[in-house]
């Protein structure tokens, strides 16, 4: 199904484009691996915070829980499996994400917390605004792949080649097939503060 109130998204080395989309999406160019970056995931009022998140190889997360009340943080993705036991305050440790690929994250207690994290193997990674634009910057002059990843996406979006030259600032435009968000229910913090 089309939904066309969301549909692009753009890079630009220079120039911002417009677009809409209903969450972000995540812009990469295909390249060598070079880690040793930090993350946060926070949890907030019983959310993720960011929903998306789009780290490089290598990157160390963390994930300090702001909320008055325990959290259960796991991964059963291939591409990352861990778990944080019951904790509130400060991570208890940071997660290391040392494979390409897409991250799904939940919550034990609570069913409704999701967020995810694409883990790139390239430094030249942007994730859209909320007007479905992104920037890469400061990329050397090159052939690049250009690839784009939407969390809701019903097919992957074909990748687009490109070539850079030194002084161009080219805008691509993706037009991205994907479902909408759906709400999912969070019950009032009740008197166990679930
Ligand atoms: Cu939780």
């Amino acid at each position: 199904m089309k939904h066309p109130n969301f549909g692009l998204a753009a890079v630009s080395a220079s120039q911002p484009t417009m677009s809409r989309l209903a969450a972000p999406l995540i812009l990469v160019l295909a390249l060598c691996a070079f880690g040793g970056a930090r993350a946060a995931i926070e949890q907030v009022d019983r959310e993720f915070v960011p929903f998306v998140s789009v780290v490089q190889t290598g990157t160390a997360v963390s994930f300090p829980n702001r909320d008055a009340i325990l959290h259960h943080v796991y991964s059963f993705s291939p591409a990352k499996t861990f778990e944080i036991k019951l904790y509130t305050g400060k991570s208890p440790g940071e997660i290391v994400f040392d494979k390409p690929g897409v991250v799904n994250i939940g919550c034990n207690i609570h069913d409704w917390m999701v967020a995810y994290i694409l883990v790139v193997s390239t430094p030249y990674f942007a994730k859209t605004n909320d007007a479905g634009a992104a920037r890469l910057r400061d990329l050397p002059a090159g052939a690049y792949e250009l690839r784009v990843w939407h969390p809701r996406q019903n097919a992957t979006p074909e990748n687009r080649s490109l070539v850079l030259e030194s002084s161009a600032a080219p805008m691509v435009t993706f037009a991205v097939d994907v479902q909408p968000r759906k709400a999912r229910y969070k019950p009032p913090l009740d008197r166990l503060k679930y």
